[in-house]
């Protein structure tokens, strides 16, 4: 298998970001999108942001050495599932990094959302490495530089992985905004290496 970090450049992405189309084979995204959807324990979290109190605008399942705190909210720690498994073996082995922790979040329609934010908690360590895995419904994933400005969209499929390393998390937010037009659910994945704990 290609290693994530070796492909060609990709120009148009600044650099930290990669987008490899369909990096699953589409019978195997079919199969992981209807096994996660089926057989996580989904749930909203509370959150706490600009002092007010909101659910998650999209439901979660948290899998790491230890609770994840953000946002004034946590993720209480799941089980690996053999799905969750199977892709993280596959994302350890392109990426030459050993993943232990994974954010699934469940996005029921384009009425569901992500906030602009970066992936930059301590336990992540100083440039985290995370392998973004997309099941489902196309989505807009949109990354902002927080210094210039400069922005990119990035139309997430089904099967696709984006990988950000490097400085992606220190210098840009990202987020999912809401699609009026999207009416199917869709599954993303971002596999971390949580540090601290273990
Ligand atoms: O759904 C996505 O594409 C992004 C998810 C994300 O940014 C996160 O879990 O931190
Ligand atoms: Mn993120």
């Amino acid at each position: 298998m290609e290693s994530l970090f070796d492909l060609e450049d990709q120009p148009s992405l600044p650099a930290g970001f990669r987008h490899h189309h369909q990096w699953l084979a589409s019978h195997d995204a079919d199969r992981l999108l209807a096994a996660l959807t089926a057989t996580l324990a989904w749930a909203q979290r509370p959150l706490v942001i600009g002092g007010r109190h909101v659910m998650t605008p999209r439901l979660t399942y948290w899998v790491g050495p230890e609770p994840f705190r953000y946002s004034g909210g946590i993720e209480p720690v799941h089980e690996w599932t053999t799905e969750l498994n199977e892709i993280r073996a596959q994302a350890t082995r392109a990426a030459g990094v050993e993943f232990n922790s994974v954010l699934a979040n469940l996005y029921r329609d384009g009425s569901d959302s992500m906030g602009a934010h970066r992936d930059d908690e301590p336990e992540f360590g100083a440039r985290p490495v995370i392998a973004s895995v997309n099941l489902g419904a196309t989505r807009d994933f949109a990354i902002k530089h927080d210094i210039t400005g400069e922005r990119h969209v990035i139309a997430l499929g089904h099967g696709d992985v984006l990988v950000m390393s490097g400085r992606s998390q220190l210098d840009w937010s990202h987020s999912v905004p809401k699609r009026a037009r999207v009416t199917q659910p869709r599954i993303n994945l971002t596999f971390r290496q949580w540090k601290s704990g273990n």
